[in-house]
């Protein structure tokens, strides 16, 4: 592995988890390179050697030494690195083991689910991976996330987000996992039949509408995604709303 870049670089392809650090960053009013690559290009050994050793987006270089592609790690480092206190909740408070508990499963157990789903609507009807059995696992597995969520959010919990009053990063992790949930299930275009439905877990939409009326979310999720590959020089405060998003906003 070779590859090292000067200053803060985020590696991004469309609709990527890099949309979790990209988000972090804006709230955080840190200036950073995002560069955009192709999808297809992500398992070439040049950029594997160089770039992403697991063939992966996201990846995130800071400083010519740091060098990150796990989503929920870049989350992290960059709290540690630019927050002084916002979008994080202070270690040893109750509220922090929620904050871990939703923040952590975002990516483990329920993209585990939630992956299926995506991997039911994109594989085409002819390959033999697109089994039914795979998408009950999807179904079933993000129906008990949900509901977890749902229970948590209406019962065990106060608040617009998940720890509270405030927007945290379990919050924008969740963002990702929600997203790519909707997107898997809902529209015109999926060739699942529509399983999950939104009127059954009525706080978190409520919760997920929330969240997508926010301009860092629509920021962060809707028109980046629509940039040419390329590099941009992204500043505090810069939109990339105008275009609309492509995605489905409710399940
Ligand atoms: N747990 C990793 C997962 C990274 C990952 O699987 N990224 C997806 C896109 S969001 C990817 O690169 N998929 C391409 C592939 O698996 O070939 C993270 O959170 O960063």
């Amino acid at each position: 592995m070779t590859g090292r870049e000067s200053g803060l670089v985020v590696y991004h392809a469309d609709w990527g988890r890099s949309c979790r650090a990209i988000w972090l960053l804006r709230e955080l009013q840190v200036p950073f390179t995002l560069k955009v690559v192709d999808w297809f290009k992500i398992k070439d050994k040049q950029f594997m050697d160089h770039i992403s050793p697991l063939g992966r987006i996201p990846v995130l270089f800071d400083d010519g030494d740091v060098h990150i592609y796990e989503s929920g790690a870049m989350v992290e480092y960059l709290l540690e690195k630019y927050s002084k206190g916002p979008l994080t909740v202070p270690c040893g408070t109750p509220q922090r083991a929620e904050y871990l508990q939703w923040f952590n499963t975002a990516e483990t157990v329920g993209m585990r689910s939630v992956a299926k789903l995506y991997l039911y609507k994109v594989i085409p009807d002819s390959n033999p991976k697109k089994t039914p059995e795979l998408l009950q696992q999807g179904v079933d597995g993000t129906k008990a996330y949900l509901q977890d969520l749902e229970d948590y959010l209406s019962t065990r919990h106060k608040g617009d987000w998940v720890c509270g009053s405030q927007l945290t990063a379990a919050d924008i992790m969740l963002s990702y996992t929600l997203g790519l949930m909707t997107y898997s299930t809902a529209g015109p275009y999926t060739s699942a039949p529509q399983v999950l439905k939104a009127s059954d877990y009525p706080v978190l939409t409520a919760y997920w509408e929330r969240m997508q009326s926010l301009s860092g979310y629509q920021d962060c999720y809707g028109d980046i995604n629509l940039l040419p590959m390329g590099e941009y020089s992204i500043e505090p405060g810069m939109s990339f709303q105008g275009k609309g998003t492509r995605r489905p906003t409710t399940f």
